[in-house]
């Protein structure tokens, strides 16, 4: 049998759960952690999120870290599924949210949007469509470009998954 990323967490789920946090398990699901950095830590980019694009299952949860100071982490209102409530994050503060509905989910630093600091969440089952669909939210200054990048290199996580 091939084990695809998504046998590997249903496995997981069932059976080993070694090596998977205490908090984790205590919660029930995963925290997976984005850096919010001044700098990438694999290229001159600045104001960065890392990673910028997070494949997680539905129920998990993502944590941004207030690595380095000045940033937050705020749901695009016009890139998350519909009935969802938005999320913000205080500037300097760790915020954890947890994530039930599948789909794709735009977000960004508040002060550094067109800056580009910018990510994506893709939680469960994605589409293409529904890339498409987020990827069709206007953008400014520089969130246009890494948003192009971060689509791209979601188009390719959703291929391979
Ligand atoms: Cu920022």
């Amino acid at each position: 049998m091939k084990l695809t990323r998504r046998t590997g967490l249903k496995l997981l789920g069932a059976t080993a759960l070694a090596g998977t946090p205490l908090k984790a398990l205590a919660a029930g699901h995963t925290v997976h952690e984005v850096q919010m950095l001044n700098k990438a830590p694999d290229s001159n980019e600045r104001q960065w999120f890392e990673p910028p694009v997070i494949q997680i299952a539905a129920g998990d949860a993502v944590k941004w870290v207030s690595t380095d100071r000045g940033h937050n982490s705020a749901a695009n209102p016009d890139m998350i599924p519909e009935g969802v409530e938005a999320w913000k994050g205080k500037i300097n503060d760790d915020v954890e949210v947890t994530f039930d509905t599948p789909g794709v989910y735009g977000y960004n630093c508040t002060p550094h949007q067109s800056a580009g600091m910018v990510g994506l969440v893709l939680v469960g089952d994605v589409t293409q469509e529904m890339l498409d669909e987020a990827a069709g939210v206007r953008q400014r200054g520089k969130a246009k470009s890494r948003y192009e990048d971060f689509f791209a290199m979601a188009s390719e996580m959703i291929a391979s998954s």
